[in-house]
């Protein structure tokens, strides 16, 4: 190696670029006799070497390995600036086609595994996977969507993408915004959830949207009185909307909220986050509610939480109440494709998304095509650009 290396510098000079080695035993004689042989690949700089009348570089040459080892010699070589660089790039390279191996191997493994996902809309059925939309409703979606189109149009992929949203928007139910039908007292509605989901900024979302947008005459009311810097979140909102706020801190006080509010169109009340696992609070909550005579419980669930966090709080919750949900922090979220299979699943509607902190700005009604577009023109990670296209807020 050290005699090999000192040939590549004699040649090419110190700024040489060792682009790879090799050690290989060569057989000579019908096999009876055998020489290690060591291969440098080397080439000058960016320009790789050639030898007078050689062919085209990098040039290979075996050398024989000399008797002495010299280890550290060839050790002090490769460390030269121009070598390590060389050493890098070959590292680079290799990582490259290791990484395009294996997402070959990824490919063929899943059509494998999938041999009823049609070829054609293979890459759309991955990009739904890529999204975490559960493989067996991704296979159902595309293998129906296939049966509708016609051969000249699969080629076509904004066409097959518009028809894979339109399949998907078909398979979201949405509930609209919140509507008032009575003509007398007040529209109650209450958001429940897990911790730190957003039910706050939600809440300030929707009163702001109602008496801003709107011209609604809104009540607030928080059941949150487990911590100061809860009640002072939504006083700042309410003294902004100008709309009033009561704390509560039993069933009655709240019932008794509530008739104080009577000439409110609607009465938003927020919650204290509880814990899936907290029974004794979730019975609690069920009296609150009942007590409110509530017309809505909104569920609010953050997008960036596991698909398995998400039902586990839909199924704990729904035995306290649960019409609709709200999807917070799609901003935040990197697979979409979560919300769909959970809206799927439960047999709930959406209502509302929310996309970011900002109060009122960042909130929409749910909108399957929405979601659907979110899935499709999404691979991993955050697209700003394509959260920032919002819908309507009502
Ligand atoms: N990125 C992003 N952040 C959000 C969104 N909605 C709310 N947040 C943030 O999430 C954090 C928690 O929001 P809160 O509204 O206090 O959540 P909560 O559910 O009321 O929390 P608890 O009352 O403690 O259970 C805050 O920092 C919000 O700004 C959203 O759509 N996107
Ligand atoms: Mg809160």
């Amino acid at each position: 190696m050290v005699e090999a290396l000192n040939k590549v510098k004699a040649e090419l000079g110190h700024d040489a670029v060792i682009m790879h080695t090799r050690n290989y035993t060569r057989r000579r004689w019908l096999g009876l006799r055998s020489q290690e042989v060591v291969e440098v690949t080397a080439g000058n700089g960016v320009k790789a070497y050639r030898p007078r009348g050689a062919g085209p570089a990098p040039v290979s040459r075996p050398v024989a390995r000399p008797p002495v080892d010299a280890a550290a010699a060839a050790r002090t070589l490769l460390q030269t600036p121009a070598a390590s660089g060389a050493f890098m790039m070959g590292i680079q390279s290799e990582v490259a086609t290791l990484k395009s191996a294996v997402m070959d191997l990824v490919r063929e493994t899943r059509a494998a595994k999938t041999p009823t996902v049609p070829e054609e809309l293979f890459e759309h059925y991955l990009q739904l996977i890529r999204n975490q939309v559960e493989q067996e409703l991704a296979g159902d979606l595309v293998r129906d969507l296939r049966l509708t189109l016609r051969p000249e149009h699969l080629k076509n992929e904004d066409f097959v993408r518009e028809r894979l949203a339109e399949r998907i928007e078909k398979l979201l139910p949405t509930t609209g915004p919140i509507v008032r039908t009575k003509t007398v007292g007040p529209h109650v509605v209450a958001l429940i959830g897990p911790t730190g989901v957003g039910k706050t900024t939600t809440i300030a979302k929707l009163a702001a949207t109602l008496k801003l947008r709107e011209g609604r005459r809104v009540g607030l009311i928080t059941i949150d009185t487990y911590r100061i810097a809860a009640v002072d979140q939504l006083k700042k909102y309410a003294d902004i909307l100008g709309s009033p706020l009561r704390v509560v801190s039993s069933p009655e006080d709240l019932a008794a909220a509530i008739q104080s509010m009577n000439d409110c169109e609607f009465v938003l009340i927020d919650t204290a986050g509880r814990s899936p696992s907290d029974t004794l609070k979730l019975n609690e909550l069920r009296g609150f509610l009942a007590a409110a005579k509530t017309d809505e419980v909104h569920l609010v669930l953050s997008s960036t939480a596991s698909q398995e966090c998400m039902e586990r709080a839909i199924e704990r919750f729904s035995q306290v109440r649960v019409d609709k949900i709200i999807f917070t922090k799609l901003d935040e979220a990197v697979h979409i494709g979560v919300v769909f299979n959970v809206i799927r699943k439960v047999n709930k509607a959406l209502s509302y998304i929310t996309t970011g902190q900002d109060v009122p700005d960042h909130i929409e009604v749910g909108r399957g095509r929405r979601i659907a577009q979110l899935i499709i023109a999404r691979g991993e990670g955050t697209d700003a650009a394509v959260i920032a296209g919002r819908g309507e807020a009502r």
